[in-house]
């Protein structure tokens, strides 16, 4: 009797900790979609690069720096209204959060990809790109980004 009883404890603690060893850890799961770039309106040397980034993972990440063998370096710009009450833009001086179960969209005016010193012969209407985005917890996903001319 007592035997049993002692018997049930242990699986039931074997069970406990079995359930426990197979709960999934908190990982984000990046995509990257409808990735597209155009020459910079205001800025000759520069290029724009908008993109939707999906998190269908059950933690946040974050989109820390990127690059590409079309630019001399990337940035991650935001759009915001000077004191003159004109557009500019500014480099981020911290990451861009994509929230678990959530996504983040970058786009002309709001969030963006700046290609800076952009390389004429390969970052142009019609060609497509390669882009590196680094991210702090899914590490560097490459996608191919589309130059057109909007
Ligand atoms: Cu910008």
């Amino acid at each position: 009797m007592k035997s049993s009883l002692l018997r049930g404890l242990v699986l039931g603690l074997l069970l406990i900790s079995m359930m426990a060893g197979c709960a999934p850890a908190a990982v984000p799961s990046i995509t990257v979609e409808s990735a597209w770039g155009r020459p910079s309106m205001d800025m000759p040397t520069a290029g724009g690069i908008f993109l939707i980034i999906k998190n269908s993972g059950s933690a946040t990440d974050n989109l820390v720096s990127g690059s590409s063998p079309a630019c001399g370096s990337i940035e991650l710009h935001e759009t915001v209204m000077k004191s003159d009450g004109t557009m500019g833009m500014n480099l981020m001086d911290k990451p861009i959060e994509v929230p678990a179960s959530g996504q983040v969209e970058l786009k002309s005016g709001g969030l963006h990809i700046m290609c800076i010193m952009k390389k004429d012969d390969q970052f142009k209407p019609g060609a497509t790109i390669d882009l590196t985005l680094v991210f702090e917890k899914s590490g560097s996903i490459t996608i191919p980004v589309e130059v057109r001319m909007e």
